[in-house]
């Protein structure tokens, strides 16, 4: 077994359900390591990005959507990097199958999720599937300084233009 780092959405069924601390509490049965949490607002082009390889399927469309936030009135997500040996594999196991309806009850999908009458499987929170699949949406949704460990490699880059500060 190796140590690992595993990308976390609860989803904004999650949130609107006020589901967070149940879902956070059942993945701290996983003893694995916080390294990075936020609340983000999810633009079309972040959740494009983020399922890009699910592009061509007929619910690619809804599922844009349902992670922005379009179908409930939280519009976010929260967002974490979980870390720790056999990451990728505990933190999928206790998030169930796909399917809520095929998930183990027991499962965060099984026991909150749901399939909605315009088909999404709205299925509480996302989990990475591999270690490369972690290693792209973990670059995607953070930053390395967002990140409490070095977990890949860095460069440094001159800033250029303007950036938003605290007035
Ligand atoms: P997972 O999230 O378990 O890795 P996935 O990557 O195949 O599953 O799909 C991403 C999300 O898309 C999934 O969490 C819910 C939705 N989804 C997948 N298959 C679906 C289907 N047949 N009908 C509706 N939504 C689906
Ligand atoms: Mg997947």
């Amino acid at each position: 077994m190796a140590r690992e780092q595993t990308l976390v959405i609860i989803k904004p069924d999650g949130l609107s359900k006020s589901l967070t601390g149940n879902v956070l509490s059942r993945l701290s049965e996983t003893r694995l390591e916080i390294a990075a949490a936020k609340i983000v607002r999810v633009t079309r082009e972040l959740a494009e990005e983020h399922y890009r390889a699910l592009r061509e399927k007929p619910f690619f469309d809804e599922l844009i959507r349902y992670i922005m936030g379009e179908f409930h009135d939280r519009k976010k997500v929260m967002t974490l990097v979980y870390v720790g040996e056999d990451a990728i594999r505990l933190v999928r196991t206790i998030a169930g199958a796909t399917n809520p309806e095929q998930a183990d009850p027991v499962s965060i999908r099984g026991a909150y999720g749901r399939i909605t009458t315009y088909g999404v499987y709205e299925n509480v929170i996302h989990a990475s599937e591999s270690v490369a699949e972690a290693e792209r949406e973990i670059k995607l949704w953070f930053a390395p300084d967002d990140i409490i460990f070095d977990l890949y490699p860095t460069k440094n880059v001159q800033a250029v233009g303007t950036q938003r500060i605290w007035a």
